[in-house]
């Protein structure tokens, strides 16, 4: 397809268009730089939602229900699915494939996983010119799922307007997402499985994680901070995705209405740019002649006749 049909068609919200325009991001191919160009002037109308947690903890199920109930209402829905740990082995994938089949077959719904080995770049750049891409292709929101496990991970959700935090009552999940860092960047937690034992102690150990009381949680319609909610869900039957979708336009209008999501739209452009600045420094520094510079200079370290810091300086001197 000839980049001007492609950038026709995406526009259009043809499927197919879509998928290669994603595939031509991901793989940083020749006319993605074109294509980039070409649909900046459609940005900005997606509303981007990042979903994070543990693995298992039902994360894509919430996503799809999420999905499937903001299609009913008439919203076009983009999924873009991040998985770091093992994409194609596990016993979930299976359940995760037969998920994702039945939510594409609805036109309104777009999902696409995406894997993150073998990916150019940082993968928080691809995954939102990914999100870009379906912004163009006019999809009202985007769900960037994936597995709260390290900072790369946290970098794709920092990339989504509102953050949603996926816990469990499973023994642990409140402490290990602590240690994760993703208290701080909940905009709305999620306990789900609330179908399962230990519900009120979880819902108790987040809020007092949160030094939050009960009454105080989406007190904050005027004010100039945000307190998250936590929301019991049993995503598997559906309970309680309503009020998901209620709190995400809550966190969207408090942002709206403070000003803040233009800010953190331009803090996110900030970072993008940058990423891209250090990746085009990077491959124009390394030449073949720097690398093997260093490759013939690492001898000397390895043999304590320079530093790691010396060699570093001679290499980026000249
Ligand atoms: N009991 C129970 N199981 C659930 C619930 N939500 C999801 N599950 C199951 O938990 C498993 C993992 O779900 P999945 O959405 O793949 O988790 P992810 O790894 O976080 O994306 C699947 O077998 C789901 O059917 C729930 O609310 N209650
Ligand atoms: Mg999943």
């Amino acid at each position: 397809m000839p980049e001007t049909e492609l950038v026709r068609r995406l526009f259009a919200a043809d499927r197919l268009a879509v998928a290669k325009a994603i595939s031509s991001v991901e793989n940083q191919d020749e006319r993605h730089l074109d294509l980039l160009n070409s649909i900046q002037s459609r940005l900005g109308n997606a509303y981007r939602v990042g979903i994070t947690g543990p693995p298992g903890a039902g994360k894509s199920t919430l996503v799809s229900k999420l999905a499937k109930s903001l299609n009913d209402t008439g919203s076009r829905v983009g999924i873009i699915a991040v998985d770091p740990t093992s994409p194609f082995t596990g016993g979930a994938l299976l359940g995760d494939r037969v998920r994702m089949m039945e939510l594409s077959s609805r036109a309104g719904i777009f999902v696409r996983s995406m894997a993150t080995r073998g990916s150019l770049g940082g993968l928080s750049k691809t995954t939102q010119l990914a999100a870009d891409v379906l912004d163009a292709a006019g999809y009202d929101f985007v769900f960037l799922e994936t597995v709260g496990v390290g900072q790369s991970e946290l970098d794709i959700v920092e990339a989504a307007d509102t953050t949603i935090v996926v816990l469990t009552p499973e023994s642990g999940d409140s402490v290990q997402a602590m240690k994760a860092g993703l208290m701080e960047i909940a905009d709305l937690f999620v306990l789900n499985k609330a179908d399962r034992p230990g519900v009120d102690q979880s819902y108790n150990a987040i809020l007092t994680m949160l030094q939050i009381s009960g009454g105080e949680i989406g007190r904050h319609a005027d004010a100039d901070s945000w307190t998250p909610f936590v929301v019991k869900t049993v995503a598997s039957e559906g309970r309680g995705i309503d009020e998901v979708s209620k709190a995400v336009d809550k966190h969207r209008r408090y942002l709206t209405d403070t000003h803040k999501l233009i800010l953190k739209r331009r803090d996110r452009a900030r970072r993008i740019v940058l990423d891209i600045v250090e990746e085009n420094l990077q491959k124009k520094f390394w030449t073949e002649e720097r690398l093997s510079k260093l490759e013939d200079r690492l001898e000397l370290v390895l043999t304590n006749k320079l530093s790691a810091i010396q060699l570093a300086e001679e290499l980026t001197k000249d």
